[in-house]
């Protein structure tokens, strides 16, 4: 008898701890995002511009996709996106300016539900109140990059620091002393680096002040072969990108020199201008403390010395140079502080053994142009704002060091986090988990082609509306609302787009297959011209 009961017990602690294992198995998420990272600035990707050695830990030790690319090159859609798992035209997040309706489900939710712990720290850009998440701090809108002011659940905060430093502490406090050891986490790790207006940390702004930068090739791209968009857009280095606001002249030396630039005026398509909203040099500056500012004097004075004496003798060519060098000093010098500050929790992770069953992803709401076609900013589906870069690891489930070229979206996010947890995704999402890519099984993966469309025209930068159908081989895409003109561009022959080829008589078949998928794709997803006609604004 004793011996049966002491058997019993043995079995029913085995059953628990069977159980609890089970549970365990459901992997933790970690889910780093940062706003406006070109994937041209991660060495993982390519190493002519900045060393990341702590992202490309990630891809060292888990997959890097070659092909990842976003459905709507901007940032609030893109996040829209990602939380709903459907294209902005079902989100309805067309655009920064349009409001996200929040009681649609968004992948967190479900999450929450399923038991685990959700958790989300930096910017989000819509909202102060984000569904399924039990602990969040996030900055309002844009946020700040210096002493930024963060929106919790309860109370508002200022934390004195830089931003990218601060997001991190924010989530290494959260693991070491709110996580619930009993639950799975999905923790939303999200960066305001690097967006405009590129503030580094005082440290980094010195460092990087002294590296020269290798320019892209298409740097004095003039646009022709192209159409009417490229032409018209409003983010040229030389002629858009601001001396004071973005290159951090100061303005007592700025207004003493005449004529360095007019006053930036954003065209509204209809012929009348408006004044960009953004905040100025001074505003940002005033963010920082006595001591933060004797820091930033520093290579604040060497910038406006350099300014005053070589512009008033230099050419249009050494405007750009000089604004090209300043930009890609304050950008990488942003990234390089995420680099150091993913490092630090990576390590965590490691040092915990957390990492084991953690899937890390690292990404960008999109991606950016550095120089590219001279330009700055994003929105375009050209492929240097087109593609996102996507890292993820998964161990004992991602092979180390492997590379995909599949052509995935951030539409496919949910999608892939709920089968990885083993949760059901709601029918109605759009994308396709990733996991068989990830798992190494290529032949589950049959999707050869992807939808973009963006939006937000007319209003800064003046990138036109657009929808098109993306390939391994080709990009075919219809600019439309105020123009009616069509772009076909060969990937393979023409990597860097200098040559819209749709009415040279060799690509006809292309265009005519393409476009007949392109019509398919619009109706999988439910985009149409009428539809697209409820999402123009005055
Ligand atoms: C600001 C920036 C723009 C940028 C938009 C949208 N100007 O207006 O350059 O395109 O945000 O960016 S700034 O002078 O204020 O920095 S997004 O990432 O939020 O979509
Ligand atoms: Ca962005």
């Amino acid at each position: 008898m004793i011996r049966k009961l002491f058997s019993v017990h043995i079995l029913t602690l085995l059953f628990i701890s069977s159980c609890n294992k089970g549970d365990n198995i459901k992997p933790n998420i970690l889910f780093i995002m940062s706003d406006d990272h070109a994937y041209q600035a991660i060495s993982a990707y390519d190493d002519k511009l900045i060393n990341t050695p702590n992202i490309d830990r990630i891809a060292d030790e888990g997959m890097l996709f070659s092909n990842a690319s976003v459905t709507n090159s901007i940032c609030a859609p893109s996040r829209a996106v990602i939380l709903t798992g459907k294209h902005s035209h079902i989100n309805g997040k067309i655009d920064n300016i349009s409001i996200f309706d929040d009681s649609q489900m968004t992948f967190p939710q479900l999450f929450q539900k399923a038991g685990y712990q959700t958790s989300m720290f930096g910017k989000l850009h819509f909202g102060n109140n984000p569904k399924g998440i039990d602990d969040f701090l996030i900055l309002p809108g844009q946020g700040d990059y210096i002493n930024p002011r963060f929106l919790g659940r309860d109370k508002d905060t200022i934390i004195t620091g830089y931003v990218t430093d601060v997001i991190t502490d924010l989530t290494l406090d959260w693991f070491m002393n709110k996580r619930d050891e009993n639950k799975p986490f999905l923790t939303f790790y999200l960066h305001k680096a690097p967006h405009r207006a590129w503030w580094p940390s005082p440290e980094k702004f010195a460092e990087f002040y002294d590296k020269r930068f290798q320019e892209p090739e298409t740097l004095y791209d003039d646009y022709t072969n192209r159409g009417t968009a490229a032409k018209t857009a409003e983010m040229n280095l030389l002629t858009h990108m601001q001396y004071m606001q973005d290159s951090k002249v100061r303005p007592s030396v700025f207004e003493k020199m005449k004529n360095v630039e007019p006053k930036i005026l954003y065209a509204r398509g209809d012929g009348t201008f408006f004044e960009p909203s953004s905040k100025s040099f001074t505003e940002r500056y005033n963010r920082a403390n006595e001591e933060q500012k004797k820091k930033y004097d520093l290579t604040l004075d060497k910038i406006s010395n350099d300014f005053e004496s070589n512009w008033p003798s230099m050419s249009n060519k050494e405007k750009m140079q000089w604004k090209y060098q300043r930009y890609m000093q304050d950008y990488l010098a942003t990234i390089s502080s995420v680099d150091d500050n993913v490092g630090r929790v990576l390590d965590y992770l490691e040092e915990t053994g957390l990492d084991k069953n953690t899937i890390v992803v690292y990404t960008s709401d999109q991606g950016f142009y550095l120089g590219e076609h001279g330009w700055f900013d994003k929105r375009f589906i050209y492929d240097q704002s087109f593609k996102t870069p996507l890292l993820i690891k998964w161990p004992n489930e991602i092979k180390p060091g492997t590379t995909s070229d599949e052509m995935v979206q951030n539409l496919d996010f949910a999608q892939t986090f709920l089968e990885a947890a083993m949760i059901n995704a709601p029918s109605d999402m759009q994308g396709e988990s990733l996991i068989p890519l990830l798992k190494g099984n290529n032949s589950n993966w049959t999707r050869d082609a992807v939808y973009y469309h963006y939006y937000e025209y007319p209003s800064v930068h003046m990138a036109k509306r657009h929808y098109g159908i993306v390939n391994k081989e080709f990009k075919l895409v219809h600019f439309y609302f105020d123009i009616d003109e069509w772009e076909l561009y060969d990937r393979l022959n023409d990597p860097n787009e200098m040559k819209n080829v749709y009415n040279d008589p060799q690509y006809k078949e292309i265009v005519e297959s393409l476009t007949n998928e392109l019509y398919e794709l619009r109706k999988k997803y439910k985009d149409s011209d009428e539809l697209s006609k409820t999402f123009i604004y005055e």
